[in-house]
């Protein structure tokens, strides 16, 4: 048995690891619970009594020392660890971040914003998932019309009550719902409309509506309202006209139209050929709409308009194709970068 104390003894002393998962391994072999060491106990146990105080010595020293060195070893390669060069040159030039950019729709949208704020308008928003009430009948939609049909209206789930907004009128409704006039909202949002998707439609879009309420407005306070819009987006040379049309939430009703910018109004193959490009409907709202949403008519009379931001920004950067807008290919999203 006094062999095997000394050649485990030996051995300890003569380790010499090359890396530190070496030395737990060796602590584990040695040590361990089911390591040499404690097979010597075991064997210890059975020793004649006589020999039972010289060897426990011996086993005693050869454990102090084996801790001992395992300690120290231990100690030695983290240091050298530390102490080791920098390995990573300090010198290279370091990776640039890349800065993102706001979305067209956004900077657009944010534009608009400002514009109205100007004239005193506040920002309010609403649910994209809406019910009837809001998107339809309290805007004087009747039963039949043809944009409550599945062909033009997403439906969630079997309900037909519950449906994606397909214009941002229904925030409007909201506001008419909290609010007395006078009333000056701006809503931009996400509409949704089941369209077959081309470079001229999309089934999620982005609009943005007013509504100003009070008493006394008139449609001339619409037309000014606008041409101040217009010239603030379009530049100071822009002009617009009107051309009557029809919506069922506002009488009487247009489609406002700015001169074209490219041409100054020549005609061009972007506004083909007319000097005009079509930028949004408007109109003065149907008493039947004050009624539904608890607005005395005979009192108080208001103007409503509607746009779409894609067909905006479109027209203010050349887009000339409405899926760019959704494909976020970071080629076409930063040429904005500095567009605001
Ligand atoms: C448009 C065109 C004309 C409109 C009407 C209303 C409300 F809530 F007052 F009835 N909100 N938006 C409106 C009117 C929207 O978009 C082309």
């Amino acid at each position: 048995m006094t062999d095997k104390i000394n050649e485990l003894l030996r051995r300890v002393e003569e380790f010499k690891p090359k890396a530190a998962a070496e030395i737990e391994d060796f602590r584990i072999k040695i040590l361990g619970k089911k390591g040499e060491l404690n097979a010597l106990l075991e064997e210890f146990k059975s020793v004649a009594p006589e020999l039972k105080r010289e060897l426990g010595q011996k086993i005693n020293h050869l454990k102090s020392v084996a801790t001992e060195r395992i300690n120290t070893l231990r100690e030695q390669m983290q240091q050298a660890a530390a102490d080791a060069p920098e390995t990573e040159d300090m010198s290279r030039p370091g990776s640039a971040e890349e800065l993102g950019s706001r979305h067209p729709i956004s900077l657009v949208k944010n534009q608009i914003v400002e514009v109205f704020s100007r004239l005193g308008y506040t920002v309010a928003e609403g649910p994209e998932i809406e019910d009837d009430w809001h998107v339809f009948s309290a805007l004087n939609f009747p039963p039949e019309h043809p944009a409550r049909d599945m062909q033009d209206t997403f439906f969630v789930e079997k309900n037909p009550d519950i449906l994606l907004r397909t214009h941002t009128s229904s925030i409007q409704v909201r506001t008419m719902e909290h609010q007395k006039p006078p009333i000056r909202v701006i809503c931009p949002g996400r509409v949704f409309r089941n369209e077959a998707i081309s470079y001229r439609a999309h089934c999620i879009f982005h609009q943005i509506e007013g509504l100003y309420i009070d008493e006394g407005v008139s449609f001339a306070d619409l037309k000014q309202s606008l041409l101040y819009f217009a010239k603030e987006i379009f530049g100071e040379q822009t002009a617009i006209r009107m051309r009557p049309s029809y919506f069922p939430f506002t009488e009487p009703s247009a489609e406002v139209d700015v001169s074209c910018n490219l041409c100054g109004g020549k005609g061009c193959p972007v506004c083909k050929g007319t000097g005009w490009l079509e930028i949004m409907g408007c109109g003065m709202v149907d008493p039947n709409v004050l009624k539904a949403n608890g607005i005395d008519p005979e009192k108080y009379s208001g103007f409503a308009f509607g746009m779409g931001i894609e067909r905006i920004a479109m027209l203010k950067y050349g887009v000339k194709d409405l899926r760019l807008y959704f494909e976020n290919d970071v080629r076409f999203l930063h040429q904005f970068d500095t567009a605001l």
